[in-house]
């Protein structure tokens, strides 16, 4: 029998910072729908992978002092290591520096240069000459380089176009007629009134401003530019445009893009867009889930290490990270990690409502029969058919808002169950029936009644935490069940022999585990603060290219409405001006005698109208700032090194 397909993604991460609870929790998402289809029956594909070109990738490598391809093998790994702690269980993991992903990214550029849909323009923006970058108006302070402080020009690049604005009215039907292409519904609002309507820019795909990225094959002084280049990864994994297309044909298109609530402009407009001008099926639906937060703020790669999952798995495990993560929020929505919630739902849900069935059943298993049960015919009195109804009615209540992933729902059902059960224990009273022989069977039964729950819990929790079913089976010691096994009441045999086993979630003292947590949480802030990035090596000779000399300030005064110090620094016999942004730190009196380190050979440039010929050397912390001077009497001009 050949299966229905499902094809899900993530996006492809970008490799400039390590991966954190954000990354994990848009993985995790996509890893239970993957493991939900799985169950239903659908043959499943799960991609997610790096996105490895552009010059935030290249940076970070620079910064880290490595190879660029070196980075990317390290930030791979880390993101490898990261889905495997939070048991993400993906089929292909793409990356973009891939020779096949290259191929195919060249082989969509070029068609849609040769059909006209991409053409040659000029990209305008403001551009650092020394950075070799270019910048939006919001992003230059006061008409200087955000990174180097030089001042930025506007400049034209040559650069390729893709016509996008062509592309708009198809875009705006079919988003009009497939009402679940994108979701949720708000989202879908967003990119017709704020996009659409208002229409549609034709969009830069190239650039030649930097050279880390795929080039235009047939105009190599371009490399391709983000989107058709990182987009793209969904198809051209399943082999694309390459001889081996078998699974593209079979799984294209995906039913699922799962993306984070700033890709969605890129993933409903530009992505289809493209998609149509090359002739082929649309993704099925694109899913916009919020962001996490942590005291309000994104979550980030910046940011991020504060909430470490590997600690958290370390600590309490990853089935109750991922059940925390589906169950807190509503998928869609923005959330607020805070470790207090994290604790309180695993003491509450976890240890005390789905732990404590399964220890209570088992172990009153063990106590009242010797640990094997048998259960004969025994007619239902109101509390059975009670529980019976509300566990008969979950699948049915699951199902479709598990299609429209909402997780949170999902799990509140299934809880209500395993809370209904629990309360069926208190109203039956097994403690009070043990005591009454004639009532030995009916008190079977009613344990009976609590395994069948368990078992049917076991299978629809399975997709929200992998490793907790086969501990209930094992000590409920029966065998896996499938997805429909859970409409049918009573199909646990009917004698079994049960084996107490550990507690599933330990009860955790919930004032510890908080001051720990916010301790490690603390010193990995100070630490990431503290770290200062390391620069490239670089050898004597380049070391020896700068020249430094003592300087004595002899004259110095504030320049207005900055905070920059103008000094007159005698470097021998030479009087130079420097410029400095210390007035914070310094008067111009404290500064009046002293012998600084000047950096006499940088190239003078004009801060805010005044010449500045060198710079005088400080240190700084982030909080305050020293001026470097020599530690006893010499003259200016000596030089230093
Ligand atoms: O955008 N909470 O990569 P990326 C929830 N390479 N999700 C978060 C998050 C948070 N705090 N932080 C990040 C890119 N994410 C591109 C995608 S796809 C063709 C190219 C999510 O590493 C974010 O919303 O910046 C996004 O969906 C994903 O992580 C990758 O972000």
């Amino acid at each position: 029998m050949k299966l229905e397909t499902f094809y899900i993604t993530t996006p492809i991460y970008y490799s400039s910072g390590r991966p954190h609870v954000g990354t994990a929790y848009c993985s995790i998402a996509s890893d239970v729908m993957a493991r939900y289809k799985k169950a239903r029956g659908f043959e499943v594909k799960f991609l997610t992978g790096n996105d490895e070109f552009g010059q935030k990738n290249e940076e970070a490598a620079k910064e880290r002092g490595v190879s660029t391809m070196q980075h990317l093998d390290d930030m791979a790994v880390l993101f490898q290591d990261m889905a495997k702690a939070v048991d993400v269980d993906y089929d292909i993991f793409w990356r973009t520096t891939d020779e096949r992903h290259q191929r195919a990214v060249q082989t969509i550029f070029r068609t849609l240069h040769d059909k006209g849909d991409i053409y040659k323009g000029h990209y305008e923006g403001l551009y650092c000459t020394p950075c070799e970058t270019f910048y939006t108006d919001g992003q230059v302070n006061d008409g200087n380089c955000p990174d180097c402080g030089r001042a930025v020009h506007k400049m034209q690049e040559e650069a390729y176009f893709f016509r996008m604005s062509k592309y708009q009215d198809a875009l705006l039907a079919h988003i009009e007629e497939n009402p679940d292409f994108i979701m949720p519904v708000s989202r879908k609002n967003e990119m017709i009134n704020n996009f659409l309507k208002p229409g549609l820019d034709d969009l830069c795909v190239s650039r030649t401003s930097f050279k880390w990225g795929i080039p235009v094959d047939f105009d190599p002084d371009h490399v391709v530019y983000v989107w058709v280049d990182a987009l793209s990864n969904y198809a051209n994994a399943l082999g694309f445009l390459s001889k081996n297309d078998e699974e593209y044909r079979k799984f294209w298109p995906a039913d699922i893009h799962m993306v984070g609530k700033e890709i969605v402009r890129f993933h409903t407009l530009i992505w289809p867009a493209i998609l149509m001008a090359l002739g082929e099926p649309l993704p099925k639906q694109v899913f916009g889930h919020g962001w996490l937060t942590s005291e309000g703020r994104k979550v980030s790669k910046s940011f991020g290490n504060a909430i470490d999952p590997h600690m958290l798995v370390d600590r309490y495990g990853s089935d109750a990270l991922r059940y925390f993560l589906m169950r807190e929020f509503t998928f869609g929505n923005d959330g607020d990690f805070r470790n207090e919630a994290l604790l309180t739902r695993i003491n509450a849900d976890l240890a005390n409502d789905l732990g404590n069935l399964l220890s209570r059943t088992v172990g009153m298993i063990e106590k009242y029969f010797g640990g094997e049960l048998v259960v004969k015919d025994v007619p239902d009195t109101e509390f059975e058919t009670a529980l019976k109804e509300l566990v008969s009615a979950m699948p049915g209540k699951i199902e479709p808002l598990m299609d429209r992933m909402n997780f949170s729902e999902t799990l509140n059902e299934i809880w209500a169950v395993i809370r209904r059960a629990n309360k069926y224990t208190d109203e039956t009273q097994p403690w009070v029936l043990c005591k009454d022989a004639e009532k030995s069977d009916y008190l079977a039964l009613v344990l009976y009644n609590l395994a069948e729950v368990l078992r049917i819990i076991s299978v629809v929790i399975a997709p929200f935490m992998p490793k907790t079913p086969a501990e209930i089976r094992k000590q409920l010691n029966i065998e896996k069940y499938d997805w429909e096994s859970t409409k049918i009441f009573g199909l646990t045999p009917r004698e079994i022999k049960v084996q107490k086993g550990a507690a599933l979630f330990p009860r955790l003292d919930i004032q510890k585990e908080l001051a720990e947590l916010t301790a490690i949480q603390q010193s990995k802030i100070e630490q990431a603060e503290a770290a200062v990035p390391q620069k490239p090596e670089i050898t004597i000779d380049e070391f020896s290219k700068m020249d430094l000399k003592v300087g004595e300030i002899v004259a110095c005064e504030a320049m207005k409405k900055t905070k920059l110090l103008k000094s007159q620094v005698r470097i021998g016999t030479e009087v130079r001006q420097i410029v400095s942004g210390i007035s914070a730190f310094y008067t111009p009196e404290q500064m009046l005698g002293k012998k600084v380190i000047v950096v006499t050979n940088l190239k003078p440039i004009k801060l805010r109208g005044e010449i500045s010929q060198g710079m005088i050397l400080a240190a700084a912390d982030g909080t305050t700032l020293n001026l470097l001077t020599v530690d006893g009497e010499i003259e200016s001009g000596a030089t230093v090194s």
